[in-house]
Formats: C-alpha cells, sequence, structure tokens
C-alpha cells in the first residue's frame, strides 16, 4: 500500500490528540496519557497498513486488531470515527450512560473486534483469531497493542509461548513502550529490561522504533508483514500524554480527564506546535 503523505499524517495527528482530549474532558474522565501515546500507532495502522472496510465491519478478509490495553480506546474510538466506522459525533458520547463508548471497548460498536480492559488478556483473544485465519487459510494479519506496565501480567506470557509455538507470524504484538504505568515507573513497580531479550527467547521476532515517528512505524509494520514462521513484537518507544507538555511522563494523568482550564491550555499548545 502507497504511504499517506507525511504532513497529512501530522495534521491528523494533530487533530485526533485534539479529539481526545475534548472527549476526556466532555466525559470527566478517563485515560489520558496513555490514550495520546497511542496516536501515532494507530494512525499507521488504519491509514497505512490494515486492511479493512468500514462499511462492512465483519468482511471476513480483513485484519484486527485488539487493543489489550483497552483504556486506551478513547484513540482508537477516534481514528475509527476517523476511517468511517460510525459518525464523529458519537465521539462526544464517550463514557456517558448508555452509549457504545463505553471506557473501555466492548463488541457492538463497529470496529471493536474484542472486549478488553481487563489487562492481559488480549494477546490470547489475537492468538485466537490469529490461528483461525491460518487454519481457515485466509490473509488476514491480527495486531495486538499492548502497554507496558500490562506486560507484567502472567498470561501475556503464557498468550507469548503459545503464539511462537503456533508459528504466527500473521501476528503482530505492538508494546507501548511509555515507560510507566498506573502508580509509577514501570522499571520501579516490575523490572521487565532486557525486554527485547525475553521476547526473542520465548521465539519472537523483535523490532524496535520510535513509536511517533510514522516512518519508522510503517517501516517496522513493513517487517513484521515480511517476518515468515515467527511472531513478530514491536517495541514502540512512546511517551505517555505525548504532545501536551504538563501531561507528558507523569504517572499522575493516567487515570484522569483535563479540566477547563487544562483542556484549553492544552488544546492552545497543539494548535501552537509547528507540526
Ligand atoms: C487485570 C487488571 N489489573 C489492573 C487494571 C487497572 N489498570 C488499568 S491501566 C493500568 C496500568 C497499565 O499500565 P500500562 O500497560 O503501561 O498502560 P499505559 O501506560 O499505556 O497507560 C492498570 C493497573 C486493569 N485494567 N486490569
Ligand atoms: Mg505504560
Amino acid at each position: 500500500m502507497e504511504r499517506p503523505d507525511a504532513n497529512k499524517l501530522k495534521t491528523q495527528a494533530k487533530e485526533l490528540r485534539k479529539t481526545i482530549l475534548k472527549m476526556l474532558a466532555n466525559a470527566g474522565s478517563g485515560h489520558t496519557g496513555g490514550s495520546l501515546s497511542l496516536v501515532e500507532i494507530l494512525l499507521s495502522l488504519y491509514f497505512y497498513k490494515m486492511k479493512y472496510d468500514p462499511r462492512k465491519p465483519d468482511w471476513d478478509m480483513r485484519d484486527r486488531l485488539v487493543l489489550s490495553k483497552g483504556h486506551g480506546c478513547s484513540a482508537l474510538y477516534s481514528v475509527l470515527a476517523e476511517a468511517g466506522y460510525f459518525p464523529k459525533e458519537e465521539l462526544m458520547t464517550f463514557r456517558k450512560f448508555g452509549t457504545r463508548l463505553q471506557g473501555h471497548p466492548q463488541l457492538g460498536l463497529p470496529g471493536i473486534e474484542a472486549s478488553t480492559g481487563s489487562l492481559g488478556q488480549g494477546l490470547s483473544i489475537a492468538n485466537g483469531m490469529a490461528l483461525t485465519a491460518k487454519m481457515e487459510k485466509k490473509n488476514s494479519r491480527v495486531y495486538c497493542i499492548m502497554g507496558d506496565g500490562e506486560l507484567n501480567e502472567g498470561q501475556v506470557w503464557e498468550a507469548v509461548m503459545t503464539a511462537a509455538h503456533y508459528d504466527l507470524d500473521n501476528l503482530c504484538g505492538i508494546v507501548d513502550n511509555n515507560k510507566l504505568q498506573i502508580d509509577g515507573w514501570c522499571k520501579d513497580v516490575m523490572n521487565m529490561a532486557p525486554l527485547g531479550d525475553k521476547w526473542k527467547s520465548f521465539g519472537w521476532n523483535v523490532i524496535e522504533c520510535d513509536g511517533h515517528v510514522f516512518k519508522e512505524i510503517m517501516n517496522s509494520l513493513d517487517k513484521a508483514q515480511g517476518a515468515k514462521g515467527k511472531p513478530t513484537v514491536i517495541l514502540a518507544h512512546t511517551v505517555k500524554g505525548k504532545g501536551v507538555s504538563f501531561i507528558e511522563n507523569q504517572a499522575r494523568w493516567h487515570g484522569i480527564a483535563p479540566k477547563k482550564d487544562e483542556l484549553e491550555k492544552a488544546l492552545k499548545e497543539i494548535d501552537e506546535k509547528d507540526q
């Protein structure tokens, strides 16, 4: 697939960050830091790599994304709306009573492939999807985005072993490696270093990239697709809260939404940034 125009992607990322912040502020709750760190990864998947048809969300041959770190869903919802799965107006129902845009992804909203939120489960679900595609000789790829803190969950490593055992080369794990989790730095809560070596020793192909540089993410997604015989994980180095200076790199911004004055300050900062 042809690469989208770099300036267009950067503009899209700015707009997406503004939408995410507005959704969170409008809801008065949610996960700000871990949504903002996902923006470039999700745009690269939905506007470069993945094959899908928003008019036919159940199309059999589609690629699938499981957002295992379900709390980052404000970013996913904004990208799905941008891709045409549902009207953009619906975004402002995020976290409101009765909405399809719940605080964690739920089946029922077009484009959502798995209900997630309880950390550690997504890769197991993605394994099932990837194995099914292989058994049915379908050319679909499966992507699973995990948080770096989420990797502390034991179930992730059961799934890591399973994917390698079944040679799931149609599966690509992506770690939003923002170095923080709910209450501090990942290295202090449960140090996973050397992370790449761990995945390698479990039989995976490992790629590392800057998770905010489109070219690097797209190159990594291409390499992952080209790697045969084993699953690939992309360790995407990111910044929690990326794009807003007073939100970046702070555990405090894990599970809170911007207040009115913070929203205005953040939107102004994004608008004034070069790209
Ligand atoms: C099984 C489970 N335990 C705890 C939580 C509460 N929780 C939500 S997000 C989070 C931290 C996750 O950190 P990380 O995966 O690094 O996410 P990110 O930094 O991208 O927000 C925790 C502990 C949960 N959702 N599920
Ligand atoms: Mg994290």
